[in-house]
């Protein structure tokens, strides 16, 4: 069958495996995935310097044909880009990955970013201003506020990702929350910050979750950074993160709600971070890896949907 997709299995230069094993596309990809192996500050578990290339390996075993979308998301020409250079000084690491995703998103393509820990996200956002994005707003899935103003002597800790988003001045949507600190509390209290509590995905009918999500999401500029910490999911989903968190979001809980957001909003770029690969558990990372593919799929549902089949 040709599915409009290149499965070659092609390795680049970097030694990392692309997604979905897919060949540069002959034509003009729409979508790029950005391996970003940044990890310098993780609390607990360590690993997400690996995270990319176990999300990128998994994606291999993620079926190209999407059964709820009924189109082959990688149709649309996904490329993966050699990943950011990470050695160096904080500053210059960040603003290579800000350089990367301001390149990215001038060529008009869609970012998907795989990290690599939570610390990422800021300077990927830094980018999408730099790219001359006007009114962006910032959707983030984690199980932690990441509100800290500085963590353990640093502000560019994954703790303290959302702290620098708003450092941009960005209006932003948090979901999935279950762990924070007091001043954190209070932050969101005084400034008002919009947050679906984990607490709220168990205890709202699903009409009614969905219906504060697209009630919160509303106040949001069109067009929308998505950044999803990997730890929003329950730790019986997806384990392999550095600090798992009980009562996260389900698979479907997760889906729901990113399907919301991508028939709503713009999205022009996004990140999967803070997978920190267990061996031996496969799950972790597959889940990883078919997150990226649902959400490439939802983003361009429209365009697949009106490609002839061949
Ligand atoms: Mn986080």
């Amino acid at each position: 069958m040709q599915t409009g997709c290149y499965a070659a299995a092609a390795m680049r230069d970097s030694g990392l495996p692309t997604f979905l094993r897919l060949d540069v596309p002959a034509a003009e990809p729409v979508a790029a995935v950005l391996p970003v192996p940044y990890e310098r500050t993780t609390s607990w578990g360590r690993g997400t310097e690996n995270g990319p290339e176990a999300l990128l390996l998994a994606s291999h075993y993620v079926e190209l044909y999407d059964e709820e979308l009924e189109v082959e998301p990688c149709r649309i020409g996904i490329e993966t880009l050699p990943p950011v250079d990470v050695e160096g000084s904080d500053e210059s690491v960040l603003r290579r990955m800000s350089a990367a995703a301001e390149a990215t998103l001038r060529k008009g393509r869609f970012l998907a970013a795989v990290g690599g820990e939570h610390t990422v996200t800021p300077a990927l956002v830094r980018g999408a201003l730099d790219a001359g994005t006007p009114d962006l707003g910032v959707v983030q899935f984690d199980a932690h506020a990441d509100l800290r103003q500085t963590y353990r002597g640093t502000p560019w800790n994954h703790a303290c990702a959302m702290s620098r988003v708003l450092d941009l001045g960005l209006p932003t949507l948090a979901v999935g929350i279950r762990s924070l600190t007091r001043p954190e509390a209070v932050r969101i209290a005084n400034e008002s910050l919009p947050i679906i509590w984990a607490e709220q995905f168990d205890a709202l009918p699903r009409p009614e979750l969905e219906a504060l999500f697209d009630g919160l999401l509303a106040s949001l500029p069109d067009t929308v950074y998505l950044t999803f910490d990997l730890d929003f999911f329950d730790p019986s989903v997806l384990p392999a993160t550095g600090t798992p968190e009980p009562g996260g979001g389900t698979w479907y809980q997760a889906l729901g709600l990113l399907r919301r957001l991508f028939e709503r909003k713009r999205v022009i770029a996004m990140d999967v971070v803070e997978l920190a690969p267990i061996p031996g558990n496969a799950a972790s990372d597959f889940t990883a890896a078919k997150l990226l593919h649902k959400c490439i799929g939802y983003r361009f549902r429209r365009e697949l949907a009106g490609m002839a089949e061949t």
